[in-house]
């Protein structure tokens, strides 16, 4: 790593010489390959952007010039090139760097993400407020093609081009989102690298970059002239961005730095929106005999040399296969069921539907809010959508639940993955608000398995119901092996479970927690302390008939939930209970109103006392209380 020792920031990357510049990619992939090999991630992303890294750190000048990357999730080359190569191998693990770009992180993260399609808007503020000030400064967005699915960037450009403002986009084209890219903004940009007329205009760029270094030396205004005439030849590709309001260079290669130095200098020395589409290989130089595009993306730990995954812990399936597998023996026996997800049809399981049922499987893009109401569109006419989107990418798609779905009391089927802590992606990816927000939807059921067999029931309970109806499941391994889907029953509508009688407290579990509520339960008794235990499946509607015998026989209830604590399961319950019962104490055990850092899941959740441990010493505390006032 001769070259990479010697940076320690942007100014080492500019002071390189240009035939420098290669060798010191080379050395980065090199180091991306080597420590996520060890600590896992989204290697893919960022393999493709090394060279790209390196040409925007030699060309514009961070942390002065403001660089904001879209996702972060390929923001490794620029974390090893902005000072923390040292710190690199610390990258997902507690305390160590974070797998996505954050403020706090960095003086060069302008502006923390994780969700897709936040650049534009971010840098037009950002390009906005230094106009405010007066200041001068070039503010560059960096954004990949599958952010050209959100609706979000859209409204960035639409805005931004419409401004004349100066802000300088770079849209990172691999064709690929997590899987191949979709739509028909990718058919678009697909034919632009694909025309003859593209390659012809691709010799055209090299020419005027070429041109432009000559009369660099001789005068601003006579090759600024000579430069708009040239460019002009180059827009034609890219007419769609030109008509948004932004001046189009490209396609170039996104593998040459001398070729994007070059355009990024002529580039930064115009004026007003300007759009400049390079050309990648996601995965770039990964060791891998059989290019595996998608799994590329994001990855466990692997052997660096082969790219071959270690060996992963056997187990139950996680929660996601046990999903995808009863979702698409579901729809054999439901010929109206089909599926909707945002992009993520691995992630989310339903890639084993999608390649049995392909005309019922629908990837729309990241656009999750398109994707509830597209969902809400198929109902309408006696489809039975299921959406299968992550519970913190749900969040884009809030107004369409309560506007589309839930007022129109139609039965779309939410099924929420990564719900919950979600280990090492971090802050960003937390799936903790889903449970608050989607209580507050009218018309919404609100429902959590415990585990696989359970969601199969709540599935089939679904779709018998005629209405919205949501389920969520984490990221993790089920606690059973899960039988197959005709082997279950419906999972009878609004009935809670009793899995323990007690007479001391009640703990009322939502979910995975049904398994530590059960072991605290088992540990308190072992002390003398006789606890009820309830798998609250339905957390909306209650179970009226079992909260009625409970409020009855107990002097408090205890709720366990693996989302915030903040208008969770247990603020909805002690709605109720404080209507019917008002003697009876409802405590609810969740995760505190914070944010949450990068870590392993079981210890994200031991953090916070959501487990067998942490549960058993909160209801012992409890019942001390309570015997100490009475
Ligand atoms: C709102 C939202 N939905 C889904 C995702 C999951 N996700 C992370 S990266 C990614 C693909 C992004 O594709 P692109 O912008 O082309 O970047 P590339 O990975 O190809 O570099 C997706 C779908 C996300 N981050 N945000």
């Amino acid at each position: 790593m001769a070259i990479l020792d010697t940076i320690h920031g942007p100014a080492d990357v500019r002071r390189l010489a240009k035939d420098q510049l290669q060798p010191l990619a080379d050395e980065v992939r090199q180091r991306l390959i080597d420590v996520v090999s060890e600590t896992g991630g989204h290697i893919g992303a960022g393999l493709g952007v090394v060279e790209l890294t390196v040409a925007l750190l030699h060309s514009f000048e961070s942390p002065t010039d403001k660089i904001v990357w879209d996702v972060g999730h390929q923001g490794y080359p620029w974390k090893v090139l902005t000072g923390r190569n040292v710190r690199f191998p610390t990258l997902r693990q507690p305390g160590g760097l974070n797998g996505f770009l954050r403020r706090s992180e960095s003086e060069h993260d302008v502006f923390g993400a994780g969700h897709a399609g936040t650049a534009v808007s971010a840098a037009f503020g950002v390009a906005t407020a230094r106009d405010l000030k007066g200041e001068h400064y070039q503010v560059v967005a960096v954004l990949g093609d599958g952010a050209l699915t959100c609706g979000m960037s859209y409204e960035g450009l639409n805005n931004a081009g419409h401004s004349g403002r100066d802000i300088i986009v770079i849209l990172n084209d691999n064709g690929m989102s997590i899987a191949p890219n979709v739509g028909a903004m990718n058919r678009y940009l697909g034919s632009i690298i694909a025309s003859p007329f593209t390659n012809r205009v691709r010799e055209k760029v090299k020419g005027v970059v070429e041109m432009s270094s000559k009369y660099l030396g001789h005068g601003v205004v006579d090759f600024s002239r000579k430069l708009e005439e040239s460019v002009k030849n180059m827009w034609s590709p890219g007419m769609l961005f030109e008509e948004l309001g932004f001046r189009y260079f490209g396609p170039i290669a996104g593998h040459d730095i001398g070729l994007m130095t070059q355009t990024f200098d002529l580039v930064k020395s115009l004026k007003g929106p300007r759009l400049i589409h390079v050309i990648t290989e996601k995965g770039k130089g990964f060791p891998l005999p059989e290019p595996d595009l998608e799994k590329y993306h994001a990855r466990q730990p692997y052997d660096p040399v082969t790219g071959k995954l270690k060996s992963a812990a056997g187990g139950p399936p996680a929660w996601t296969k046990v999903f995808g597998d009863a979702v698409t023996q579901l729809g054999a026996e439901r010929p109206e069921l089909v599926v909707v997800t945002a992009a993520m049809p691995s992630g989310t399981g339903v890639n084993v539907f999608q390649k049995k049922w392909p005309d019922r499987f629908f990837d729309v893009g990241i656009a999750e809010g398109h994707a509830v109401t597209f969902a809400a569109g198929l109902a309408t006419q006696g489809i039975r959508p299921v959406c299968a989107i992550y519970s913190t990418f749900l969040q884009r798609g809030y107004d369409s639940i309560i506007h589309d779905v839930a007022i129109q009391k139609l039965p779309v089927i939410f099924c929420m993955d990564r719900a919950g802590m979600v280990g090492d992606d971090g802050q960003t990816h937390m799936g903790l608000y889903d449970i608050a927000y989607m209580l507050a939807v009218p018309n919404l059921t609100v429902t959590a398995p415990r585990d696989g067999a359970e969601l199969i029931g709540l599935l089939r309970c679904a779709l018998a119901h005629d209405g919205p109806f949501s389920l969520r499941y984490p990221r993790d391994r089920t606690p059973t092996e899960p039988p197959l889907a005709v082997e279950v029953q419906p999972v009878p509508y609004g009935t809670w479970e009793l899995l323990r009688q007690g007479r001391h407290c009640a703990i009322l579990a939502v979910g995975v927690m049904c398994a530590p509520a059960v072991q605290a339960a088992e540990a308190l008794a072992s002390e003398g302390l006789d606890v009820t235990v309830v798998n609250a499946r339905f957390l909306k509607p209650l179970d009226r008939t079992m909260l009625e015998a409970l409020v009855r026989e107990h002097r408090f209830l205890v709720t366990v939930e693996d989302g915030c604590v903040v208008n969770g399961f247990g603020a909805y319950l002690a709605e109720t209970v404080q209507t019917i019962a008002p003697d009876v104490r409802v405590i609810a055990l969740g995760a505190p109103d914070r944010t949450y850092e990068h870590a392993p899941r079981p210890q994200q959740l031991a953090e916070v006392g959501l487990t067998a441990e942490g549960i058993a010493a909160r209801v012992r505390a409890l019942h001390a209380e309570e015997a100490a006032v009475s």
